[in-house]
């Protein structure tokens, strides 16, 4: 059997397994998308792009489909650290309700501190409950750093005063997956940043289990429900990178699908923001794009319905999805330059052939000559 009818196989036999189980929404996903006026043609049309945004087959729409109405099934426990609560507003808040945020209110959403009803001693009983109920079942999702130092004391949740540190080991425990949602949980994100008085860590650094790591800062609702909508679906993890991201959202550099992509090649730069280059599009490298060196799918996917990313919007890419970059990035509104990133020189000696992959990208040589003929400041 081909892999991909193995996988349709993994699909099938998962959601006849969530099938089985007591759905824990009183209103089903059908009657829901109808209360939103969501129809069935834009329904289809989204899992298809789900499907595609996997690089799965058209005929995986149909597991897509199924998944959604069952994704009542999983219970979610999503846990707040040390962060800004972005992540969740990039998945929440939208002017009108789409698929992606429908999925998250559908979804069987048993702990969220920002989102519950519930406070104080009820909201501890509640995520209690959650973990002990759905022992082995329950998607963990994380956002926000953990504060490690002082033995984490520099965040307590909740009445009891338990420590971030004890909430996250304690909850990732019995769970069947852990998505580190942002680069805060993921990889310690501005918390981390130099001089770290907090020994802000991400989550993988403090559990002892496989973490999926959703860089960004925040995340775009696609990453943040097709994730969700992957582990519905197999009940695994999918394809990860050498950072724990998934493969299918973070295989390629921001560089290699920006719009801009073309000025680059013809060495078209915008010199300073408000300039003509700005207005007419130009790239945004020597204002300080970072795209070159980040791997996330901005600006195929984007933000906020698809509306916008960060180069449309006329700033560089600052890099956000990636460890450190708080530190190894900035500045942001300068050329990374003569700096070192993941342990390489990235000097115009190396930009070509190591950082950019000329061989694998087909930099045009116009592009690199035009970059590096006026030396870049540091
Ligand atoms: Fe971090 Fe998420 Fe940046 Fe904020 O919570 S990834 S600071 S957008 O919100 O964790
Ligand atoms: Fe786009 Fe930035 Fe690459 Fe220019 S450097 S093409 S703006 S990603
Ligand atoms: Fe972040 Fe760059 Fe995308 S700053 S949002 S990875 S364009």
């Amino acid at each position: 059997m081909d892999t991909h009818a193995a996988l349709f196989e993994q699909g099938k036999a998962r959601l006849e397994m969530l099938r089985q189980l007591q759905p824990r929404q009183s209103e089903s996903f059908n009657k829901k998308m109808e209360n939103h006026g969501i129809t069935r043609r834009d329904f289809m049309k989204w899992t298809a792009s789900v499907s595609a945004m996997f690089a799965l087959p058209l005929p995986f729409s149909s597991l897509v489909a199924e998944a959604a109405e069952l994704s009542d099934r999983v219970p979610l426990v999503w846990l707040h650290l040390a962060e800004c609560t972005g992540c969740s507003e990039s998945l929440i808040r939208t002017d009108t309700p789409n698929l992606d945020s429908l999925i998250f209110d559908h979804i069987s959403l048993e702990y969220h501190e920002t989102l519950m009803a519930a406070s104080g001693w009820q909201a501890e009983e509640n995520l209690e409950h959650a973990l002990e109920a759905y022992k082995g079942n329950y998607l963990l999702a994380v956002e926000g750093a953990v504060p490690t130092a002082n033995n984490g004391a520099f965040l307590t949740v909740g009445c009891k005063g338990h420590t971030g540190l004890e909430i996250v080991k304690h909850a990732a425990q019995n769970a069947a997956a852990i998505i580190s949602v942002g680069t805060c949980s993921s990889f310690g994100g501005v918390q981390a940043a130099a001089p770290n008085p907090t020994g802000a860590k991400g989550v993988y650094e403090v559990v002892d289990k496989t973490v999926i790591n959703l860089g960004g800062c925040p995340p775009s609702e696609k990453n943040i429900v097709g994730t969700l909508m992957y582990f519905i679906m197999f009940g695994k993890l999918p394809a990860l990178d050498m950072f724990n991201r998934p493969k299918w959202a973070y295989g390629a550099r921001v560089h290699d699908n920006c719009e801009r992509r073309g000025r680059f090649d013809a060495g078209e730069f915008v010199e300073e923001f408000g300039d003509q280059g700005a207005k007419d599009g130009y790239c945004l490298y020597k204002v300080g794009c970072k795209g070159p060196y980040t791997y996330n799918n901005c600006p195929t996917e984007r933000f906020n319905h698809h509306t916008s990313w960060p180069v449309l919007a006329g700033h560089g890419c600052m890099g956000c999805s990636e460890p450190n970059f708080w530190d190894d990035m900035a500045d942001f509104e300068k050329p990374l330059g003569r700096q070192l990133l993941h342990g390489v020189d990235a000097t115009a000696d190396t930009v070509g052939a190591v950082i950019l992959g000329a061989t694998a990208v087909g930099i045009g040589a116009h592009a690199v000559a035009s970059i590096f003929a006026k030396p870049l400041e540091d």
